[in-house]
């Protein structure tokens, strides 16, 4: 981000009365991390800040200070004293326009992202796509800017760090991200409780979820890959919640994704729905998966995160290794 950029910002921002922040629609810690660490910031040099999401917010970030004032009811778009809208970790603003057009009037629309594919839908766009997450180019902003840094603002901030590159063990992980998590451990982060709550603390259904999904990993020609499942009974076995089941399929992928050896490239997780529907979640390290979820189910995503859902269809075990989607 450039000084004349950071200088752009710092001017619509100090000008404004009442700023609305936006999360994403795909909630997860960068998304909520640089959202509430920018609430944070801002109401401590006094800025009136409301903050929306479309999404309702998983559990896990129940320890990020102040969660609560994010609201999900239209009225507070309405209020007509906004002026000014900052999204953060949106990638594309697909959603944006219908949040927008429930506004009392236009606002300009900031953007901090830092996906490659943003298409600057903003009217000011602070994207840096070699950033390892949203949250850091919020942070290096806030800097830049010379707001006040409170530690309620550092530990959102890390939050965004943290998850973005899974505590530092993702290929996007650069210098300027734990420099950046180095700092805000400074400011009063609390790095402990981040990974706690992110990436331990799970339950012990969800962890026989985890034994039984590893069991059943098969090779999916259909994806070129390897892949395993979780069906409705092992759910209704263990009794998992529906926070558990909807986070699984995700958490496996990543996993696998991360620590499969060299020879496989995609990983496909199988997850038989309530609503009688397989969704899939596929991650890659170098094929594009959304391609192949498109060509497939008419899924999508992105190139190395794609997902798919099949309505009226469950898991059929072929043989003693594989597995299909069958039609209902
Ligand atoms: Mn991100």
């Amino acid at each position: 981000m450039n000084a004349l950029l950071i200088q752009n910002i710092a001017a619509q921002i100090a000008q404004a009365e009442h700023i609305l922040l936006l999360t994403d629609e795909r909630i997860d810690g960068d998304t909520l991390g640089s959202t509430m660490g920018l609430f944070h910031t801002l109401t401590s040099f006094g800025k009136r800040v409301d903050v929306f999401s479309p999404k309702p917010l998983p559990k896990t970030f129940a320890y990020l200070p102040m969660i609560d004032v994010i609201r999900r009811d239209f009225d507070i778009l309405a209020q007509p004293s906004i002026d000014l809208a900052i999204v953060c970790d949106c990638s594309d603003g697909a959603y944006l326009p219908s949040i927008l057009a429930k506004m009392a009037r236009k606002v300009p629309l900031i953007s901090f992202d830092h996906h490659l594919t943003n298409p600057n839908y903003g009217t000011t766009n602070a994207v840096e796509p070699t950033a390892a997450s949203t949250a850091d180019v919020v942070w290096r902003f806030v800097k830049a800017a010379g707001y006040p840094v409170v530690p309620n603002a550092a530990q959102c901030f890390l939050t965004g760090i943290i998850t973005d590159t899974q505590v530092f063990f993702s290929a996007n992980t650069t210098n300027a991200a734990i420099e950046a998590a180095a700092e805000l451990v400074k400011y009063g982060a609390k790095l402990q409780e981040i990974i706690r709550a992110n990436y331990v603390n799970k339950s012990t259904n969800f962890l026989r979820i985890w034994g039984i999904a590893l069991e059943r990993l098969f090779i999916d020609s259909s994806f070129g890959g390897i892949a395993t499942v979780v069906t409705r009974k092992d759910i209704t076995d263990l009794g998992a919640t529906p926070e558990e089941i909807e986070s699984i399929a995700g958490v496996v992928s990543e996993f696998l994704n991360a620590v499969l050896d060299e020879t496989h490239d995609i990983i496909v997780v199988y997850r038989e729905t309530e609503d009688g529907a397989v969704k899939g979640s596929a991650r890659a390290r170098t094929k594009n998966v959304a391609e192949i979820a498109e060509r497939l189910y008419g899924g999508g995503g992105h190139k190395f995160a794609a997902g798919f859902k099949v309505p009226n269809a469950q898991m059929e075990q072929t043989t003693d290794k594989t597995w299909k989607i069958r039609k209902t």
